[in-house]
């Protein structure tokens, strides 16, 4: 049977990539190079560091490892300005009632989220108290697809990966919760995440009932 759920943060419960996406594009601007919006679709899920290689790629820059931690540090800035104003009115359509529905359920709750600021984003939106563990970037060592991060929840849950189901809008976070022996729900779409063994546009079309239509105890 399923006995949790563990949710990524960035495009399943918020829309946090928007202000990465702000952040990444001022760093660019000022490297003097353009950053789109589909460029942006590349750091989904991605470490800040990974981000910033992907982003000196676009730029065709070769920097040094000092020069590199420096703008990391700048663009974090910018992005934990941009969050310190988000209140609860930009939680994900359905987020929440899923939320509320699972714990009525019984059902244990973990975030999994390769961002180191996602504690400040879960005060800023008031959802700390639906989770029994909160694994983010501060707690790993392997971003994802490495499986450490659900792992990690799955441990501090005390509940078998294989009754445990993620939630994620990243490639990357599907495959790591297939390596994590986890089965998987997309929240985006099936283009990408055709990988997770069902794929939903949004939270808004989950529910308890479903989850245990596709996931039957036997
Ligand atoms: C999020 C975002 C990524 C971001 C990463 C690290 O992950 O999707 O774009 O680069 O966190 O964030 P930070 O720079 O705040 O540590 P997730 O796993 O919540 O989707
Ligand atoms: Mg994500």
């Amino acid at each position: 049977p399923i006995r949790a759920c563990l949710f990524d943060l960035d495009g399943v419960l918020v829309d946090t990539a928007k202000y990465h996406y702000l952040a990444w594009k001022r760093l660019a601007e000022e490297l003097g190079f353009d950053f789109t919006e589909q460029d942006n679709e590349r750091l989904k899920g991605v470490s800040r560091m990974a981000s910033l290689d992907i982003l000196l790629g676009i730029g065709g820059l070769n920097l040094d490892e000092e020069t590199k931690l420096a703008l990391a540090e700048k663009k974090n800035a910018w992005y934990v300005d941009y969050i310190s104003r988000m209140d609860e009115s930009e939680i994900l359509p359905g987020a929440l009632a899923f939320l509320q529905e699972l714990k009525a359920e019984g059902i244990r709750i973990a975030l999994g989220s390769a961002s180191k600021n996602a504690m400040t984003i879960l005060n800023n939106t008031h959802m700390v108290p639906y989770f029994d563990a909160i694994i983010d970037g501060t707690k790993t060592v392997s971003a994802k697809p490495d499986p450490e991060v659900f792992l990690l929840g799955a441990q501090e849950l005390k509940v078998d990966p294989a009754e445990c189901v993620v939630f994620e809008d990243a490639e990357a976070g599907v495959e790591a919760a297939i390596r994590a022996g986890m089965r998987s729900i997309g929240v985006g779409s099936k283009a990408t995440l055709g990988r997770a063994d069902d794929v939903v546009s949004s939270l808004q079309e989950m529910s308890a009932s479903r989850l245990m239509e596709l996931f039957p105890a036997r």
